[in-house]
């Protein structure tokens, strides 16, 4: 440890050349503005020196101190400082090995300075929005506050800072403490993957300044009474102020709402008297407001509000500009006590996943809307956020993008420490403080998301469901902000409080493999009703993912020990620890693999017929007896390169169990029931003239492994919007496959199908899996008997041609078409297209491919497209590989 009196002396010596130089800009120097810390130093509390009252004054010399971003948990600042890098940390099990795990058992410091020059009459604030997992607050040598008031992930506080502050430098230095995922209010990753070293601890999130004149504001809500139907809305914005003197204020409250040429402006006077606190509401009448859709639908136009508070005709506050949109959700339970939403008067059958975070919670946005892209390109319309509800700009891109998202608390720790809880160590209990702390967390994040128009419900617990106490306070915390939206119990059906009452969302698995005959059965998860978290437990990446955090012996056990614990795999607590559920059904279904190739193509095959039949389950059943009410993927992607629990890999290269979901949750779209031969017509639009139908014609064609037809059928029909309805049986035909059969469905809109809307190919065995329903536990139901796809592995050579042309090219897309032709007179099964760059044999990621890991015909050819952005390669390429052709690159 340093001794003090060297830090005085650096730090003189340093202000001295501060004076020389222009003097630094002031972080905010007028009313109404917000700034965030731009930055901060890093240091662990054992090698900085235990005088707080002088490390918290301005000028103390941290430059051996690591530097690091605004947003930053310890291991994402040692990361961004180049003490470790990802490419390291995430190679084989190296997460266990290269870590100093000793230093996260003590406090680590967030430093920075910052210029401000206070004249009377001018109010600064200080506000945070979550700390992992608690924090002291110094503030140039005061303490502001301390770990027990500045507690919790999302314990956001505005704490007033006037006469802590000084003219010119001031310091601020926050103390953040380890992070317990049991006793502590944080963001823990449950059994998805090994904890981060540092339980990600540290600021997390933003914490900025502000100034204001004697009136301050709170984040607005916004409010409207827009139904289906009507021409005219009215609008309220409500915002809290606050005067900061104690004498009694008079000013006015002006708001604008702003959408193209649409502009409503809104005022309104308003007394407070000394300190005190209330809320001010605006209202005014919108014509002929614009609506908000989700993406499948419509548009997402958004109203731009800003706010703000002028005492003596002067701006005392502004509030944080927000854009609404205006949307009208509706929720509740079905006959069945399912869960059930519409949006805008419509029917929405939510199909989404459930979203991780990175593990040392970086925030990149543009990352996460990579994230949302793929999901948008597989059809999906709902992301989860189980506990992790990252910052304002996931919930900006949503709103833009046309996602629902369904935000809600964490399962199976701090978060449920519920007396009736058996899932979690008896001494994680809720006590009086974590109420407290419960309470500020849902208020924060209610003021983070009341305006957004994508959120589509809030869960106030995952397994379990809040308490009686709790579920009241986080009722009232929501409402205190105007919650617009559903609030929903649990993601469960464990029980409920009364508040609430049902969730009427399962939670009953799967989450390891299960046949796609699964989802027909009628039992536990299968396709009835809403579930919250389930899928096939399918998400293997391919090789050029695989090679970058699996040693070469992490290969090898990949494919030759399929019931060993996998460090890639969940943590090794869990029940996800190992693949051997997943691996015996590849092992009995495709037949052992003979290599790591032979391997990961079977397993591509799998994960791809997986998520299909999960996905049409879904949206086939929707007007079933027992309906499909909505489906969350368990999960969409991962915190760290991971071997399951995705439908792209953390490097966002998409595979099996991605084009299975694209294919499986196609708005329009024809797919068979493996369990009874029925084949569906789905139809997820809504606009299709709201309820007028359209012509189709669905061609269903049914071959054996020699390419000779075993059933040709040929229908005209008509699809409703919003509707599934089974159009065919065939199980007369399939019954008729002697080993392997293959089966193209094509739905097209014109008879000549030349504009195919869905075309769809399964490869079905004489017999289906069979499952054991009563042996069926909490993560999977078992398979007493394996359906046999052992002779896919004999498939004759099927010659196909390949020739690639670059279709469009832009300064930021460019677009490549792909034309597969099948010369030969059997099937080509399961050709899949890796978008690679032709110098470096890297894949190109993400690359958005119209369709993929297709099977062909005898004689048959397809036409793909691939997008993907231009600065990632000016000489694509295309692998070509699969099931019974040769590999081959052609380059484009
Ligand atoms: C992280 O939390 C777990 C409890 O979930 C605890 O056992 C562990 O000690 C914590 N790690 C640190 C570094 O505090
Ligand atoms: C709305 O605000 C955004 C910035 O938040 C700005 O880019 C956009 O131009 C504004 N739109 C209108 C219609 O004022
Ligand atoms: C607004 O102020 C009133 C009066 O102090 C208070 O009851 C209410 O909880 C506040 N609302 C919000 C959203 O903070
Ligand atoms: C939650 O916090 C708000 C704001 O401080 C307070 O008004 C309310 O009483 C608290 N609720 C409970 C149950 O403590
Ligand atoms: C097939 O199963 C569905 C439910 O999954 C049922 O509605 C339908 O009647 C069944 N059809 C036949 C022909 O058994
Ligand atoms: C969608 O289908 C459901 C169930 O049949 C029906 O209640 C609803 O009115 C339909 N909505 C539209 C817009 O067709
Ligand atoms: C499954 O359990 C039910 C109810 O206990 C029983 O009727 C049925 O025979 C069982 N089925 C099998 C295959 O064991
Ligand atoms: C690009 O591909 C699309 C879809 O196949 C096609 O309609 C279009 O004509 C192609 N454009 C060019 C420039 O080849
Ligand atoms: C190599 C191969 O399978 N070639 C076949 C391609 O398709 C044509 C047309 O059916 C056959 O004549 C070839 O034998």
């Amino acid at each position: 440890m340093r001794s003090i009196s060297s830090i005085v002396a650096v730090a003189t010596a340093i202000l001295a050349v501060g004076h020389a130089t222009s003097p630094p800009s002031t972080i905010v120097s007028s009313p109404g503005q917000t700034a965030k810390i731009p930055g901060w130093s890093l240091q662990s509390v054992l090698h900085a020196s235990n005088d707080f009252t002088e490390l918290s004054q301005p000028g103390v010399n941290v430059a051996n101190w690591y530097r690091v971003s605004p947003r930053t948990t310890i291991m994402a600042g040692l990361i961004e400082s180049g003490v470790y890098s990802d490419s390291d940390l995430w190679f084989s099990d190296n997460l266990n090995e290269i870590v100093d795990r000793s230093v996260f058992d003590t406090p680590w410091l967030y430093r920075e300075e910052f210029t401000v020059n206070p004249s009377a009459g001018q109010h600064y604030f200080l506000v945070t929005h979550g700390i992992n997992s608690k924090a002291d607050i110094w503030l140039n040598g005061k303490k502001l506050t301390d770990k027990d008031f500045q507690e919790g992930s999302y314990g956001g506080h505005k704490y007033e800072v006037t006469n802590f502050l000084q003219s010119g430098s001031n310091a601020i230095l926050i103390q953040a403490y380890e992070t317990n995922y049991l006793l502590d209010s944080a963001m823990g990753f449950v059994d998805w993957n090994p904890y981060p070293p540092d339980n990600g601890t540290g600021v997390w999130r933003d914490v900025e300044i502000s100034q204001t004149g004697p009136v301050s504001l709170a984040p607005i809500r916004f409010i409207h009474d827009w139904t289906p139907e009507k021409t005219s809305t009215k609008i309220t914005i409500k915002v809290n102020a606050t005067n900061l003197e104690s004498h009694s204020i008079d000013g006015t409250l002006t708001g604008k709402i702003v959408l193209g040429s649409q502009r409503l402006a809104l005022t309104e006077p308003f007394t407070l008297a000394g300190l005190e606190e209330k809320t001010i509401s605006m209202t005014g009448q919108l014509q002929d407001p614009q609506i908000w859709w989700p993406w499948l639908w419509g548009d997402q136009p958004l109203y731009n509000v800003s706010v703000t508070a002028l005492v003596n005709n002067e701006i005392s506050d502004v509030a944080e500009p927000r854009r609404v949109g205006i949307r009208y959700i509706q929720s509740g339970l079905n006959k069945f006590g399912d869960r059930t939403f519409s949006i805008n008067g419509l029917r929405f059958l939510p199909l989404g996943g459930g979203y991780s975070p990175d593990m040392f919670m970086r925030w990149d946005t543009e990352y996460v809307r990579k994230k949302f892209e793929l999901m948008i390109d597989m059809g999906m319309n709902t992301v989860r956020l189980e506990g992790k509800q990252e910052h304002p700009e996931l919930f900006e891109l949503a709103d833009e993008m046309g996602l629902m998202i369904m935000p809600g608390w964490e399962c199976c720790d701090w978060w449920e420490g519920w007396t009736y809880n058996t899932d979690v160590p008896e001494y994680v209990r809720f006590t009086d403080h974590d109420y407290w702390v419960a309470n500020y967390s849902m208020l924060h994040e209610a003021s983070m998301m009341q305006t957004h128009p994508s959120v589509l419900a809030f869960l106030v617990g995952s397994d379990y469901w809040p308490d009686d106490r709790a579920a009241s306070i986080y009722v009232d915390a929501l409402k205190t902000w105007d919650w617009p939206n559903p609030i929903i119990a649990s993601a469960g059906e464990l029980g409920y409080p009364d508040i609430l009452g049902l969730s009427g969302m399962k939670m009953d698995g799967p989450y390891d493999y299960v046949p796609p005959n699964y989802w027909y059965g009628g039992q536990v998860g299968a396709a009835f009703g809403f579930g919250s978290e389930e899928g096939p437990g399918v998400g293997t990446p391919e090789i050029r993912s695989l090679k970058k955090f699996l040693s070469e012996g992490d290969l090898n056990d990949l494919w030759t020990q399929p019931d060993k614990g996998l460090f890639h795999m969940s943590s090794d607590v869990s029940s996800f620890y190992t693949r051997s559920i997943y691996d015996d059904a590849l092992w009995n279904r495709y037949g052992p693999p003979k290599s790591l190739d032979d391997y990961l193509l079977k397993a591509q095959i799998m994960d791809y017929e997986a998520t299909r039949a999960e996905f049409e389950g879904f949206t086939s059943l929707q007007d079933a007896s027992r309906p499909s009410t909505g489906v969350i993927y368990w999960m969409m992607n991962s915190a760290w390169p991971n071997l399951h629990w995705q439908l792209f890999d953390y490097y966002l290269n998409p595979a099996g169990s991605y084009f299975g979901s694209k294919v499986g949750a196609r708005p329009e779209h024809i797919s068979f029931s493996y369990d009874n031969g029925t084949v569906y017509l789905i139809n997820r639009l809504n606009f299709l003239g709201k309820g007028e139908s359209a012509s189709r014609w669905v061609t269903i064609d049914l071959v054996d492994t020699a390419g000779k037809s075993l059933y040709h059928q040929r229908l005209q029909l008509h699809t409703r919007p919003n509707h599934s309805q089974g159009i065919a049986n065939i199980a007369q035909a399939v019954n008729n496959i002697k080993d392997v059969g293959f089966l193209r469905l094509i739905l097209s809109s014109d008879s000549k199908n030349d504009v195919v809307l869905s075309r769809n190919v399964y490869w079905l065995a004489p017999q289906n899996d069979v499952l054991n329903w009563n042996e069926s536990n909490w993560f999977y139901t078992p398979i007493s008997t394996y359906a046999d796809y052992s002779s896919l592995q004999n498939l004759p050579g099927a010659n196909v041609v390949t020739t690639g042309n670059r279709n469009s090219s832009s300064e930021s897309t460019t677009t490549l078409q792909v034309h597969l032709e099948n010369k030969s007179d059997i099937p080509a099964f399961f050709i899949r297209l890796v978008l690679i760059d032709s110098k470096t044999n890297d894949s190109i990621d993400p690359p958005f491919w119209s369709d993929n890991y297709v099977t062909l015909f005898p004689q048959e050819s397809v036409d793909l497209t691939v997008s993907f952005n231009s600065s990632l390669s000016a000489s694509p390429a295309v692998e070509v590989s699969g099931g019974n052709i040769e590999k081959h690159v052609i380059t484009v």
